[in-house]
Protein backbone atom coordinates (compact mmCIF):
# COMPACT_ATOMS: atom_id res chain seq x y z
CA UNK A 1 0.00 0.00 0.00
CA UNK A 2 1.27 3.49 -1.19
CA UNK A 3 1.35 6.00 1.35
CA UNK A 4 -1.56 8.20 -0.73
CA UNK A 5 -3.47 4.60 -0.61
CA UNK A 6 -3.29 4.61 3.53
CA UNK A 7 -4.84 7.97 3.87
CA UNK A 8 -7.85 7.14 1.64
CA UNK A 9 -8.32 3.34 2.98
CA UNK A 10 -11.33 1.55 3.10
CA UNK A 11 -10.16 0.39 6.36
CA UNK A 12 -9.36 1.83 9.75
CA UNK A 13 -5.59 2.17 10.46
CA UNK A 14 -3.67 1.03 13.08
CA UNK A 15 -0.55 2.61 14.03
CA UNK A 16 1.65 0.90 16.35
CA UNK A 17 3.89 2.67 18.67
CA UNK A 18 7.70 1.81 19.04
CA UNK A 19 9.34 4.05 21.61
CA UNK A 20 12.97 3.61 21.44
CA UNK A 21 13.05 5.71 24.51
CA UNK A 22 14.64 5.06 27.82
CA UNK A 23 11.25 6.83 29.49
CA UNK A 24 8.11 6.78 27.81
CA UNK A 25 5.31 5.83 30.56
CA UNK A 26 4.11 2.62 28.64
CA UNK A 27 6.86 0.89 26.27
CA UNK A 28 10.13 3.31 27.53
CA UNK A 29 13.15 0.99 27.64
CA UNK A 30 11.82 -1.68 26.22
CA UNK A 31 13.25 -1.13 22.79
CA UNK A 32 16.49 0.87 23.65
CA UNK A 33 18.28 -2.15 22.47
CA UNK A 34 18.38 -1.55 18.23
CA UNK A 35 18.01 -5.52 17.85
CA UNK A 36 14.97 -5.34 20.61
CA UNK A 37 13.03 -2.32 18.44
CA UNK A 38 13.54 -4.01 15.30
CA UNK A 39 12.38 -7.64 16.27
CA UNK A 40 9.41 -5.33 17.88
CA UNK A 41 8.57 -3.64 15.04
CA UNK A 42 8.77 -6.61 12.85
CA UNK A 43 6.63 -7.65 15.33
CA UNK A 44 3.60 -5.33 15.10
CA UNK A 45 3.70 -5.22 11.36
CA UNK A 46 3.15 -8.98 11.00
CA UNK A 47 0.02 -8.24 13.66
CA UNK A 48 -1.52 -6.00 11.10
CA UNK A 49 0.04 -2.57 12.22
CA UNK A 50 -0.08 -0.41 8.66
CA UNK A 51 2.30 2.06 9.97
CA UNK A 52 5.03 1.59 13.24
CA UNK A 53 5.05 5.33 14.80
CA UNK A 54 8.93 5.16 15.66
CA UNK A 55 9.67 7.85 18.52
CA UNK A 56 12.64 9.12 20.60
CA UNK A 57 11.18 11.59 22.62
CA UNK A 58 9.00 10.92 25.20
CA UNK A 59 5.83 12.86 25.56
CA UNK A 60 4.67 11.77 29.02
CA UNK A 61 3.23 14.74 31.51
CA UNK A 62 5.94 16.33 32.89
CA UNK A 63 8.86 14.77 30.79
CA UNK A 64 12.29 16.55 30.14
CA UNK A 65 13.10 17.48 26.66
CA UNK A 66 16.05 15.98 24.54
CA UNK A 67 18.73 17.21 22.03
CA UNK A 68 18.00 16.82 18.95
CA UNK A 69 21.01 14.67 18.72
CA UNK A 70 19.77 12.44 21.11
CA UNK A 71 16.67 12.10 19.48
CA UNK A 72 18.55 11.11 15.80
CA UNK A 73 21.03 8.53 17.52
CA UNK A 74 17.87 6.80 19.20
CA UNK A 75 15.57 6.51 15.98
CA UNK A 76 18.01 6.79 13.07
CA UNK A 77 19.33 3.22 13.20
CA UNK A 78 16.07 1.62 13.69
CA UNK A 79 14.60 3.67 10.57
CA UNK A 80 17.44 2.53 8.78
CA UNK A 81 16.89 -0.90 9.57
CA UNK A 82 13.21 -1.05 9.19
CA UNK A 83 13.30 0.42 5.92
CA UNK A 84 15.81 -2.16 4.40
CA UNK A 85 13.12 -4.57 5.65
CA UNK A 86 10.33 -2.43 4.34
CA UNK A 87 8.31 -1.47 7.16
CA UNK A 88 6.39 1.58 6.49
CA UNK A 89 7.14 4.07 9.44
CA UNK A 90 6.34 7.12 10.64
CA UNK A 91 8.29 9.85 12.72
CA UNK A 92 7.14 10.62 15.74
CA UNK A 93 8.97 14.01 16.36
CA UNK A 94 8.24 17.87 16.70
CA UNK A 95 11.64 18.83 15.54
CA UNK A 96 12.08 19.75 11.58
CA UNK A 97 15.72 18.14 11.33
CA UNK A 98 14.91 15.17 13.07
CA UNK A 99 11.94 15.07 10.56
CA UNK A 100 14.35 15.58 7.36
CA UNK A 101 16.93 13.12 8.72
CA UNK A 102 13.99 10.44 9.66
CA UNK A 103 12.13 10.90 5.79
CA UNK A 104 15.47 11.08 4.20
CA UNK A 105 16.35 7.12 6.05
CA UNK A 106 12.71 5.89 4.77
CA UNK A 107 10.25 6.97 6.65
CA UNK A 108 6.76 8.00 4.96
CA UNK A 109 4.33 9.93 7.06
CA UNK A 110 5.60 12.71 10.07
CA UNK A 111 3.37 12.54 12.90
CA UNK A 112 3.67 16.35 14.66
CA UNK A 113 2.58 15.89 18.26
CA UNK A 114 2.84 19.84 18.22
CA UNK A 115 0.81 19.77 15.05
CA UNK A 116 3.24 22.20 13.60
CA UNK A 117 3.48 24.61 16.45
CA UNK A 118 7.11 23.40 18.17
CA UNK A 119 9.52 24.27 14.84
CA UNK A 120 8.18 26.91 12.45
CA UNK A 121 10.34 25.01 9.96
CA UNK A 122 8.31 21.74 9.99
CA UNK A 123 5.88 23.15 7.77
CA UNK A 124 8.34 23.72 4.81
CA UNK A 125 9.88 20.15 5.59
CA UNK A 126 6.58 18.45 5.26
CA UNK A 127 5.70 20.14 2.43
CA UNK A 128 9.41 19.59 0.05
CA UNK A 129 8.59 16.15 0.96
CA UNK A 130 4.98 15.38 0.23
CA UNK A 131 4.70 13.59 3.31
CA UNK A 132 1.00 13.00 5.21
CA UNK A 133 1.41 15.12 8.18
CA UNK A 134 -0.53 14.23 11.82
CA UNK A 135 -1.21 17.40 13.29
CA UNK A 136 -1.71 16.83 16.62
CA UNK A 137 -3.70 19.27 19.38
CA UNK A 138 -1.21 20.54 21.53
CA UNK A 139 -0.70 23.33 23.44
CA UNK A 140 3.11 23.51 24.84
CA UNK A 141 5.62 20.93 25.77
CA UNK A 142 5.31 18.29 28.27
CA UNK A 143 6.30 20.19 31.09
CA UNK A 144 4.03 22.73 31.23
CA UNK A 145 0.90 19.97 29.77
CA UNK A 146 -0.80 20.22 33.11
CA UNK A 147 -1.34 24.08 33.27
CA UNK A 148 -2.67 24.14 29.94
CA UNK A 149 -5.23 22.08 30.51
CA UNK A 150 -7.83 24.78 30.44
CA UNK A 151 -10.98 25.14 28.37
CA UNK A 152 -14.31 26.38 28.12
CA UNK A 153 -16.08 23.92 25.67
CA UNK A 154 -12.81 21.86 25.19
CA UNK A 155 -14.71 20.25 21.70
CA UNK A 156 -15.09 23.49 20.22
CA UNK A 157 -11.45 24.94 21.25
CA UNK A 158 -9.47 22.07 20.02
CA UNK A 159 -11.78 21.83 16.46
CA UNK A 160 -11.34 25.61 16.41
CA UNK A 161 -6.91 25.22 17.50
CA UNK A 162 -6.77 22.37 14.77
CA UNK A 163 -8.56 24.24 12.17
CA UNK A 164 -5.61 26.96 12.78
CA UNK A 165 -2.78 24.65 12.17
CA UNK A 166 -4.74 23.33 8.75
CA UNK A 167 -4.79 27.01 8.18
CA UNK A 168 -1.29 27.48 8.83
CA UNK A 169 0.05 23.86 6.90
CA UNK A 170 -1.76 25.13 4.13
CA UNK A 171 -0.71 28.43 4.04
CA UNK A 172 2.81 27.12 3.96
CA UNK A 173 2.35 25.15 1.30
CA UNK A 174 1.60 21.73 2.38
CA UNK A 175 -1.50 20.22 0.43
CA UNK A 176 -5.10 19.76 2.51
CA UNK A 177 -4.94 16.25 1.41
CA UNK A 178 -1.73 14.95 2.83
CA UNK A 179 -3.25 16.28 6.33
CA UNK A 180 -4.47 14.21 9.55
CA UNK A 181 -5.83 15.50 12.29
CA UNK A 182 -5.52 14.04 16.16
CA UNK A 183 -7.26 15.31 19.00
CA UNK A 184 -4.21 14.90 21.07
CA UNK A 185 -5.61 12.54 23.95
CA UNK A 186 -3.97 13.38 27.37
CA UNK A 187 -2.27 16.11 26.28
CA UNK A 188 -2.93 19.12 27.89
CA UNK A 189 -5.91 17.48 28.30
CA UNK A 190 -7.51 16.67 31.84
CA UNK A 191 -9.45 13.48 31.97
CA UNK A 192 -13.12 15.08 31.72
CA UNK A 193 -11.69 16.40 28.70
CA UNK A 194 -10.64 13.21 27.15
CA UNK A 195 -13.93 11.86 27.47
CA UNK A 196 -15.95 15.01 26.43
CA UNK A 197 -13.65 14.85 23.30
CA UNK A 198 -14.27 10.99 22.91
CA UNK A 199 -17.65 11.42 22.96
CA UNK A 200 -18.10 14.06 20.33
CA UNK A 201 -15.04 13.02 18.26
CA UNK A 202 -17.63 13.11 15.04
CA UNK A 203 -17.27 17.09 15.11
CA UNK A 204 -13.65 16.41 14.68
CA UNK A 205 -14.19 14.21 11.82
CA UNK A 206 -16.94 16.53 10.51
CA UNK A 207 -13.25 19.09 10.31
CA UNK A 208 -13.36 17.01 6.78
CA UNK A 209 -9.82 15.53 7.35
CA UNK A 210 -8.67 12.08 8.40
CA UNK A 211 -8.65 11.80 12.03
CA UNK A 212 -6.06 9.39 13.92
CA UNK A 213 -7.26 8.88 17.95
CA UNK A 214 -4.36 7.88 20.53
CA UNK A 215 -5.74 5.99 23.72
CA UNK A 216 -3.10 3.45 24.38
CA UNK A 217 -2.43 2.70 28.14
CA UNK A 218 -3.37 6.41 29.02
CA UNK A 219 -3.54 7.56 32.58
CA UNK A 220 -7.11 8.89 32.23
CA UNK A 221 -7.73 4.58 31.60
CA UNK A 222 -6.30 4.11 34.85
CA UNK A 223 -8.53 6.44 36.48
CA UNK A 224 -11.57 5.31 35.18
CA UNK A 225 -10.41 1.82 35.91
CA UNK A 226 -9.10 2.38 39.78
CA UNK A 227 -9.07 0.20 42.39
CA UNK A 228 -12.20 0.52 45.26
CA UNK A 229 -9.08 2.16 47.35
CA UNK A 230 -8.57 5.08 44.65
CA UNK A 231 -4.89 3.23 43.42
CA UNK A 232 -5.45 3.89 39.38
CA UNK A 233 -4.95 0.59 37.56
CA UNK A 234 -1.90 0.33 36.38
CA UNK A 235 -0.23 0.72 32.74
CA UNK A 236 -0.12 -3.06 32.14
CA UNK A 237 -3.69 -3.67 32.88
CA UNK A 238 -5.00 -0.81 30.73
CA UNK A 239 -5.29 -2.89 27.27
CA UNK A 240 -8.83 -3.55 27.20
CA UNK A 241 -9.97 -0.35 28.04
CA UNK A 242 -7.52 0.46 25.25
CA UNK A 243 -9.22 -1.47 22.66
CA UNK A 244 -12.29 0.04 23.77
CA UNK A 245 -11.42 3.27 23.24
CA UNK A 246 -10.04 2.17 20.01
CA UNK A 247 -12.90 0.52 18.60
CA UNK A 248 -15.72 3.63 19.86
CA UNK A 249 -13.45 5.76 18.05
CA UNK A 250 -13.41 3.77 14.78
CA UNK A 251 -17.32 3.56 14.83
CA UNK A 252 -17.26 7.28 15.25
CA UNK A 253 -15.69 8.06 12.27
CA UNK A 254 -12.27 7.91 12.89
CA UNK A 255 -9.28 7.12 10.33
CA UNK A 256 -7.04 5.07 12.62
CA UNK A 257 -5.85 4.24 16.04
CA UNK A 258 -2.63 4.72 17.44
CA UNK A 259 -1.83 1.51 19.89
CA UNK A 260 0.67 -0.37 21.69
CA UNK A 261 -1.48 -4.04 21.41
CA UNK A 262 -1.10 -3.93 17.83
CA UNK A 263 -2.61 -7.55 17.34
CA UNK A 264 -5.98 -7.31 20.01
CA UNK A 265 -6.65 -3.79 18.58
CA UNK A 266 -6.69 -5.74 14.69
CA UNK A 267 -9.07 -8.13 16.24
CA UNK A 268 -11.51 -6.28 17.42
CA UNK A 269 -11.54 -4.05 14.31
CA UNK A 270 -12.34 -7.25 12.39
CA UNK A 271 -14.98 -7.82 14.58
CA UNK A 272 -16.20 -4.40 13.62
CA UNK A 273 -15.51 -4.46 10.31
CA UNK A 274 -17.55 -7.85 9.66
CA UNK A 275 -20.32 -6.23 11.10
CA UNK A 276 -20.31 -3.10 9.24
CA UNK A 277 -20.13 -5.23 5.76
CA UNK A 278 -23.67 -6.82 7.08
CA UNK A 279 -25.39 -3.32 7.26
N1 LIG B 1 0.44 10.06 22.09
C1 LIG B 1 1.71 9.88 22.49
C2 LIG B 1 2.78 10.09 21.59
N2 LIG B 1 2.54 10.42 20.31
N3 LIG B 1 1.03 10.92 18.59
C3 LIG B 1 -0.23 11.10 18.16
N4 LIG B 1 -0.47 11.44 16.90
N5 LIG B 1 -1.30 10.94 19.01
C4 LIG B 1 -1.15 10.59 20.31
O1 LIG B 1 -2.16 10.49 21.04
C5 LIG B 1 0.19 10.40 20.80
C6 LIG B 1 1.27 10.59 19.89
C7 LIG B 1 2.00 9.51 23.91
O2 LIG B 1 1.97 8.12 24.07
P1 LIG B 1 3.28 7.19 24.07
O3 LIG B 1 4.20 7.70 25.14
O4 LIG B 1 2.79 5.83 24.39
O5 LIG B 1 3.94 7.25 22.74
Amino acid sequence: MTVTDLLTADHPIVVGVLNVTPDSFFDGGRYADLDAAVAHAVEVRHEGADLVDVGGESTRPGADRVDAGTELRRVLPVIRELAALHVPMSIDTTRATVAAAALEAGVSVVNDVSGGLADPDMARVVADAGCPWILMHWRGHSRRMKELAVYTDVVKEVCAELSDRVDAAVAAGVAADRLVLDPGLGFAKTAEHNWQLSAHLDTIVALGFPVLVGTSHKSYLGSLLAGPDGTPRPVEGRGAATVATSLLAVAAGAWGVRVHDVRDTVDALRVWQAVEAHR
